[in-house]
């Protein structure tokens, strides 16, 4: 029991750990205007200024990085604690709706529908959440419901394989025929969930936007409630542009959550405050890699000591 714990502890450290590195960044641009605020009572105009075009330069968006300040000003006059730990105390509180941890329900299968742009990392997402999901007990299956491409099948083919999972694809079939053979297969093999990957595409193609949403009906009409998630995959260095993505993917589907990918080596990390700000739709797992064990919960004090401490 000890030897368990103990692995336990280590691999969160490393996560955190890794998580750090791959903020830092977005961590540089802002350790040298804390540095500077360091023990002072009354801030500077300029280095207000300089944390002020940190937060910014680190995607955190006009208005969030406006109200940070504001917020973190206030907490100031109230305890009088350093900036720094005022600053995490605010994004702490601005970033607290997004915590929200993926839980499978009772529904079986429990479908989820992947969504996003073009290369987000949607396809490697799902891979390294079957094995999430794997670890956790539950059996998986992946829907290849990006028909576009013959190199997009034999790519979560492979995750599938990796996973040791099974994999419904179809030469040339359309997504929604594929989705409702993955429902059917996975409800004759009793399988837990089902995860339905999708192409990418830009909000902007109104018919592929038209054509995500007929996947949704599909899936609906093969099985009553479901999808009972849909995800959209954000790469966090696409910045501020992440904002319009998750309003227009979630005007067209109704998102219950979102992936953050890439959060190793972006500066613009800050982007997860823009977000909690002007849409806040929960981010239920994060990545900080393409290796399997890459993709995690989102955990708002572990990810503000990455940027902060
Ligand atoms: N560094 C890093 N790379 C990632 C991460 N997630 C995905 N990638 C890489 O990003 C690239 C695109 O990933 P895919 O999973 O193919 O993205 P996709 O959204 O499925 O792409 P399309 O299906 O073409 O729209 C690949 O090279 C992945 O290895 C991550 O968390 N960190
Ligand atoms: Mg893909």
């Amino acid at each position: 029991m000890p030897l368990f714990k103990r692995t336990n502890d280590s691999d969160s450290t490393s996560w955190s750990a890794r998580l750090k590195k791959g903020l830092g960044l977005t961590r540089d641009r802002l350790a040298r205007p804390l540095a500077n605020a360091f023990g002072r009572n009354v801030l500077s105009e300029e280095t207000l200024e300089e944390l002020e075009s940190a937060l910014i330069e680190a995607d955190v968006g006009v208005s969030a990085t406006a109200e940070l300040l504001k917020d973190m000003e206030q907490r100031r006059k109230r305890t009088d604690v350093d900036p720094r730990q005022a600053l995490k105390a605010s994004l702490s509180a601005l970033l607290a709706p997004l915590e929200a941890a993926l839980q499978i329900g009772n529904e079986r299968p429990f479908v989820i529908m992947v969504a996003g742009v073009n290369g987000t990392g949607k396809t490697t997402s799902i891979g390294k959440l079957a094995k999430y999901l794997q670890a956790q007990g539950y059996s998986v299956l992946l829907a290849a419901g990006d028909t576009f491409r013959a190199a997009a099948r034999e790519q979560l083919e492979v995750w599938g394989e990796r996973n040791g999972v099974p994999v419904i694809s179809q030469r040339g079939g359309d997504a929604a025929a594929v989705m409702f053979d993955a429902i059917g297969s996975a409800r004759a093999r009793g399988i837990d969930v089902v995860i339905a990957d999708t192409a990418g595409r830009l909000p902007t193609q109104l018919h592929l936007m038209e054509e995500l949403r007929k996947i949704k009906r599909v899936i609906a009409k093969a099985l009553p409630g479901a999808p009972h998630e849909i995800l959209l995959v954000l790469d966090a260095n696409t910045g501020q542009n992440a904002i319009a993505q998750v309003a227009s993917f979630d005007s067209a589907l109704g998102l219950t959550g979102l992936i953050l990918t890439k959060l190793d080596g972006t500066a613009k990390g800050g982007v997860v405050a823009a977000i909690a700000q002007s849409r806040p739709v929960p981010l239920k797992l994060i990545g900080i890699g393409e290796a399997i064990d890459d993709l995690r919960p989102f955990q708002v004090a572990e990810f503000v000591d990455a940027l902060l401490d």
